[in-house]
């Protein structure tokens, strides 16, 4: 049974059965003090606004029983999955493995590098670290959506042009259908939050569509 959002740059029909809710990296460590978001120099306070309606779409999705993935940033502690060119990359701060106010930096097990205790994993949801900004490269999620019969993937997680793009762009290339939640998406840039949900939908969907979580709530009748 289709459903449809009014989503940009035109509806987007979906079927929930076939669907996931993918929420990239909403960690300590990009949106709270102090951690790798704060060490590659930013101000991390505009992620933190968008936790409300990450939260909205997240409870939405859990009671229609469509599957949930939630991806972590991080590296083992040994660093072995870590390339050379990422760890030497910031030049700034902490860098990667480096011990910081929430533990050592990006590394799994760390408390930066837990997803936030508002928007938990709960019992049953996937949870997929991920060593790269691309959430396909070097991961389980190609044989997870497999598993899942997964044909739509909703999208939502920092950074907008980081992670979230990238995996949103390996996605599309791997023939899945994605839909950007908008306001459950943010940047420590605006221009660049902007910038690419216009690059996003641009040409026809060429990547994919936006929509915000109250149009993707209509959708499923919440
Ligand atoms: N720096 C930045 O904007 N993002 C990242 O390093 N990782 C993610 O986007 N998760």
């Amino acid at each position: 049974m289709a459903e449809i959002v009014q989503a940009l740059p035109y509806p987007f029909s979906f079927n929930p059965l076939e669907t996931v809710l993918l929420v990239i990296d909403m960690q300590r460590d990009f949106i709270e003090s102090g951690g790798f978001g704060t060490a590659l120099g930013n101000d991390v306070t505009p992620l933190q606004s968008i936790v409300p309606a990450t939260l909205r779409l997240l409870t939405l999705v859990r009671k229609t029983g469509m599957p949930v993935i939630h991806t972590r940033e991080c590296h083992k502690p040994d660093l072995s999955d870590c390339p050379p060119a990422k760890l030497k990359r910031n030049s700034l701060g902490l860098r990667i493995g480096d011990h910081g106010p929430m533990g050592r930096v990006l590394i799994v097990g760390e408390p930066g590098a837990e997803i936030l205790d508002e928007l938990a994993p709960i019992k049953g949801e996937i949870v997929l670290n991920k060593p790269g900004k691309g959430a396909f490269y070097n991961t389980d999620l190609s044989v997870v959506l497999d598993r899942l019969r997964t044909k739509f993937i909703i999208i939502a997680g920092v950074t907008t042009e980081v992670c979230v793009q990238t995996s949103m762009r390996e996605a599309n290339d791997r023939g899945f259908e994605c839909l950007l939640a908008e306001d459950a998406t943010e940047s420590y840039f605006p221009e660049f939050k902007q910038a690419t949900l216009k690059m996003i939908r641009a040409q026809g969907a060429i990547v994919g569509w936006t929509a915000k979580v109250s149009e993707i709530a209509e959708a499923l009748n919440e």
